[in-house]
């Protein structure tokens, strides 16, 4: 397992539903087994057929590895039971003192994870959008660059070749969070990212109902030692979440594109509006890394934020005003999301240099018919 040089000759679409998943060798199943073994039989001590225990290696969870690294171009693919898991492994990299530079504006999570729970780490938040500044203020004791790119939840979008150019000569490496864009719309490693990270419970699995997480990268070197935390910490993801994954992403590029036309209609309905202050939004020729996000995304993703003119009360009367737009944190599956980042998602970064506007509101954007979408909507800013 591991080396995932396979496919390459196919499209995404392809990939999605073929990688890692041809049917079972003994019964002919099309659709890839749930393996609930925890233990596998040895004909003889150390001789088996490349499984032994389930934290180590599952079948189901190797077909979707091999399903998702084969998406994102990379040799390697490596599971995991949360996105905050993937992350915390791939942070485990990094020696004690050696410092994270953090793109200003990320996940709440992201930033609890890095400045208290990896409190052996250094940390910085710093503009991604000014690379001049990132070049000249760069702190030497960096090891490790961590961006998202759309951000979560303002949408900033940067440019992952310039920035890896920078930390690459300044002797870092780059990890991305793909989460927003997923490989269907922007592929970070073929732009020089080192490792991608995704949170698989949003848009890879897509539809709400399993959490999980992943990292791929090509660095054999560094996928070892992934490898080896994987196993020896231990936050792997249960086969029949595997499952759900792995099945979720077979549809991934359809959903994506309906996705980024619902977004469109949206954006349309919000650009317009009285009650609207600001809508963020990588397509909008004036949103910050609009440029990158043309250069190196396929299309703008379904995650679309916007300020209200009247304040926070507004945000939170816009937020709980929508029907088919359910409140609640999360993002990325088939139906419509609305939240309040200030007061839930990244609640926790509250007075960081990450804390989000206060009347901000954020939409995950689902796939339903998008004139109910902007229908609901309209009514709920026309009443606030
Ligand atoms: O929730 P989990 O699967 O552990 O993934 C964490 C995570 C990592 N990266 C990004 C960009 C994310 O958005 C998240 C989780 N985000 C939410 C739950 C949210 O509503 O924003």
């Amino acid at each position: 397992m591991g080396e995932l040089e396979e496919h390459t000759q196919w499209g995404f679409e392809t990939r999605a539903i073929h990688s890692g998943q041809a049917p079972d060798p003994t019964t002919g199943a099309v659709v890839t087994p749930i393996s609930l073994s925890t233990t596998f039989a040895q004909e003889q001590v150390g001789r088996h057929r490349g499984y032994e225990y389930s934290r180590s290696g599952n079948p189901t969870r190797t077909a979707y590895e091999t399903q998702v690294a084969a998406l994102e171009g990379a040799r390697h693919g490596l599971a995991f039971a949360s996105g905050l898991a993937a992350e915390d492994n791939v942070l485990r990299l990094l020696a004690a003192g050696q410092r994270v530079l953090l793109g200003n504006d990320a996940y709440g999570g992201t930033f609890r994870l890095i400045s208290k729970v990896h409190t052996q780490l250094a940390w910085s938040a710093v503009d991604l959008l000014d690379l001049d500044a990132l070049a000249r203020d760069w702190p030497d004791d960096t090891r490790l660059v961590w961006l998202e790119t759309p951000t979560n939840p303002l949408l900033r979008c940067f440019d992952i070749e310039a920035i890896c150019a920078i930390a690459h000569e300044r002797g870092a490496i780059v990890c991305v969070d793909n989460t927003f864009a997923t490989p269907f719309l922007q592929q970070p490693l073929s732009l020089g990212a080192d490792v991608v990270v995704h949170s698989a419970t949003k848009y890879l699995g897509g539809h709400s109902d399993v959490v999980g997480g992943f990292v791929a990268l090509d660095d054999d070197g560094i996928a070892q030692r992934l490898r080896f935390t994987q196993n020896a910490a231990g936050a792997v993801p249960a086969p029949f979440d595997c499952y759900l994954t792995l099945r979720g992403v077979k549809t991934l590029a359809v959903r994506m594109e309906r996705h980024c036309a619902n977004a469109r209609a949206v954006v349309d309905l919000l650009v317009g509006h009285p009650a609207v202050e600001r809508v963020l939004y990588p397509q909008l020729p004036d949103h910050p890394g609009h440029a990158a996000a043309t250069k190196q995304m396929r299309d703008f993703g379904g995650m679309v934020s916007f300020t209200l003119r009247a304040g926070r009360d507004a945000a939170l009367r816009v937020a709980a005003g929508t029907e088919l737009f359910t409140l609640g944190e999360s993002l990325g599956a088939v139906e419509s999301l609305i939240e309040h980042p200030g007061q839930m998602t990244h609640a926790s970064a509250a007075g960081s240099p990450l804390e989000v506007p206060d009347n901000l509101v954020r939409l995950s954007v689902g796939i339903e018919l998008a004139a109910d979408l902007v229908a609901d909507l309209a009514q709920a800013l026309d009443h606030v």
